[in-house]
């Protein structure tokens, strides 16, 4: 049954690589003539030169991007803009043979929502890189699903998704998923209130029975898992919670987070009241919220909490009293809050405002010692003086966003209604603006290692919502659109557009190339990627077989250039079959898949990997099963029956 070696040999060999063959010169005319032909100028020629990669050259960075509602992740290279990998995240996707049987269904679907909904997409917002000491470390990235209030931990030495944790007291999450300087937590703040823990309230107890939470999930590093048991939540009132970020150097130990709906407009229920967006935009300042998670620690530790559906949470009432929650007023309709590197900072943009406001962290420090506050809230929450809590504001343009840093100390601010990218000072409010037009309606934006106590500078990405006149039409809706802008230069530069062309993007974040340090097989052979460790279940060569134990049918299958083994597999109508499958390979890019036919079962078997698949044999025939990637010449032969006996035959 086996193959003849030369069959063996023929089948494993890998290509050796070639020398791309250079182009003779002259065959594809001079550049003059090219630019002439195509139109391009001198600009267009440059930007070129800047960004075009050589086959076989690697990327300076990597930008792993929210995929939106597309519920994945996205890594594109830089500066090429090549997209290098969509990672799914919370949705079922057929390449990766995630969500098709295999060991990442446990991941995807089984804290898939409590109250026995399933949900099976999600709403990416904001990938975070894990880190150390401020800076990304290149091992882990945590990402928030805003539709069902989820948070996923995506490992980066094989870009898989290892864990989903549901939030157990929200129906919605934004502010998240940012972590602390040294990853101790990843915070994911609430969106739009509702009762805590679920439960039904009528929209007229609006004020008095919805809330806002910001959980902090604990990281166990070790582990590369959220760590449910030592996580905690504050207690928000029912503002809607935007945007957040975690304070570094200056301001560690405090987090930060808009608000956009101190009205606590919620919506017309019924009664002639004006709709949300109206209501919510009556005031001119909303609340950034303060939180003090190192004081919030110490009181979970003394267990100043309640707890609501397992979780821990310090009540509002007990935040508001000890300052773990104070309030600044913040213009109007706010989006981003972002940290400045040296921590020292908080950039706020207001949608419906034309500035960034500046927060001065050295102030509000002494503001809050020193118990010096403007009045309270309607929960008891503490209320810091805007004046006295902010270094300035700076005049941006209509509807700024989001801010981002370099490392010669400027900002670049994200300008929705204006479509623009400005530049500017926070540490210099002197200074003039510089603006960059983009197309269009920029939402997020981005830098190279921005998020950081160190930013990179060099390469910014606006990431536009709109993209009506860039790329060939294809149909109504239409991609969104990055665009790489080289602000290493006197004057902003864009010079490349990517279509980002599944799902709507929100935030991203680039890091060094280098800092990823990425498997190349999981070794030994037979590894399980989400224990890390050798199945029990894993075969070596010459250990394949079937066991049948009543209605249980194991198979302990091994899998390598070109074939399975076992090839064919014979049960009964109504058996439960387990397909144990190890992957015997162990070079670099040698993956196969496998899959059955009309059973919906398909797993990604990358070198060395573990997979295993439990499914009812509920439907008789001849079903083939085959591998899914062209692994070899003998591919096509890589195949085998799986044979389904009908009841009574
Ligand atoms: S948000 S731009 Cu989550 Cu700004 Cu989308
Ligand atoms: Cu293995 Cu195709």
């Amino acid at each position: 049954m086996s193959l003849a070696p030369w069959l063996v040999f023929l089948a494993s060999c890998t290509p050796a690589p070639k020398e791309s063959p250079q182009p003779a010169a002259g065959t594809g005319g001079n550049l003059a003539s090219i630019m002439t032909e195509r139109g391009l100028s001198e600009a267009d020629v440059i930007a070129a030169a800047k960004t075009y990669t050589p086959s076989g050259k690697l990327d300076e960075y990597v930008i792993m991007a929210s995929g939106g509602h597309g519920g994945n992740l996205i890594a594109i290279g830089v500066p090429s803009m090549r997209i290098l990998k969509y990672v799914a995240v919370f949705g079922p996707e057929s390449w990766q043979g995630y969500g098709y049987g295999g060991l990442g269904d446990k991941v995807l679907y089984e804290d898939s929502r409590q109250g026995g909904k399933e949900v099976t997409w999600g709403d990416v917002h904001h990938p975070n890189f894990s880190e150390t000491n401020g800076d990304y470390d290149g091992e882990f990235i945590f990402v928030n699903d805003k539709a069902n209030a989820r948070v996923a931990v995506v490992d980066l030495k094989d870009f898989m998704t290892k864990q989903i944790v549901t939030n157990k007291l929200v129906m919605s999450d934004h502010g998240g998923a940012f972590v602390t300087p040294n990853t101790e937590y990843v915070v994911e703040t609430s969106q739009y209130a509702a009762p805590l823990g679920g439960g039904f309230e009528p929209l007229a107890n609006y004020k008095e029975k919805y809330r806002g939470a910001a959980m902090f999930w604990k990281f166990d590093r070790e582990k590369g898992r959220l760590d449910e048991s030592q996580s905690f939540a504050v207690e928000l009132p029912p503002y809607a919670q935007d945007l957040a970020d975690a304070g570094k150097l200056d301001s560690y130990g405090w987090v930060f987070i808009g608000s956009w709906n101190t009205e606590m407009g919620a919506g017309t229920e019924g009664q002639n009241k004006p709709y949300l967006e109206s209501a919510a935009s009556q005031n001119d300042m909303d609340y950034l919220h303060i939180i003090d998670w190192k004081k919030a620690e110490q009181l979970v530790a003394e267990g100043k909490t309640k707890v609501i559906n397992g979780v821990r949470v310090i009540p509002l009432e007990t935040a508001a009293a000890e300052n773990v929650l104070v309030l600044a007023p913040e213009p109007k309709s706010p989006h981003g809050a972002d940290v400045t590197p040296d921590g020292k900072a908080i950039v706020v943009g207001g949608k419906l405002d034309t500035h960034a406001t500046v927060f001065e962290m050295s102030k509000i420090k002494d503001l809050v010692a020193k118990g010096d506050f403007a009045g309270k809230d309607a929960y008891g929450v503490n209320v810091l003086d805007f004046q006295k809590s902010i270094r300035g504001q700076k005049e941006i343009g209509l509807g700024p966003l989001h801010t981002v840093f370099d490392n010669k100390g400027n900002a670049y601010t994200s300008v929705f209604l204006d479509s623009t990218v400005v530049k500017w000072n926070p540490s210099n409010l002197e200074q003039p603006t510089e603006a960059l037009s983009v197309q269009y309606n920029i939402g997020h934006i981005m830098s190279a290692e921005g998020d950081t106590v160190s930013p990179d500078g060099h390469w910014v990405v606006a990431m536009n919502k709109m993209a009506q006149d860039r790329y060939q039409p294809v149909g109504p809706l239409l991609p969104q659109s990055f665009q790489l802008i080289d602000v290493s230069g006197p004057q902003m530069e864009i010079v490349y557009d990517l279509p980002i062309p599944l799902g709507e993007p929100h935030y991203s974040q680039m890091i060094k190339a280098d800092k990823l340090k990425t498997i190349q097989a999981y070794t030994p052979a037979g590894t399980n990627p989400y224990t890390d460790e050798v199945s029990p279940n894993a075969v070596a060569a010459g250990q394949e077989r079937i066991e049948r134990n009543g209605k249980q049918v194991d198979v302990y299958m091994s899998v390598i250039r070109s074939h399975f083994t076992p090839d064919y597999i014979e049960v009964n109508e109504g058996d439960t079959v387990t397909l144990h499958m190890t992957s015997l390979e162990q070079a670099y890019d040698q993956t196969h898949g496998f899959a059955i036919d009309m059973y919906n079962v398909n797993v990604s078997m990358e070198p060395g990997r573990y997979e295993e698949v439990t499914f009812k044999a509920d439907r008789s025939g001849v079903f083939p099963m085959y591998c899914t990637e062209f692994c070899s010449a003998l591919h096509l032969e890589m195949m085998g029956y799986f044979l389904v006996k009908p009841k009574g035959a």
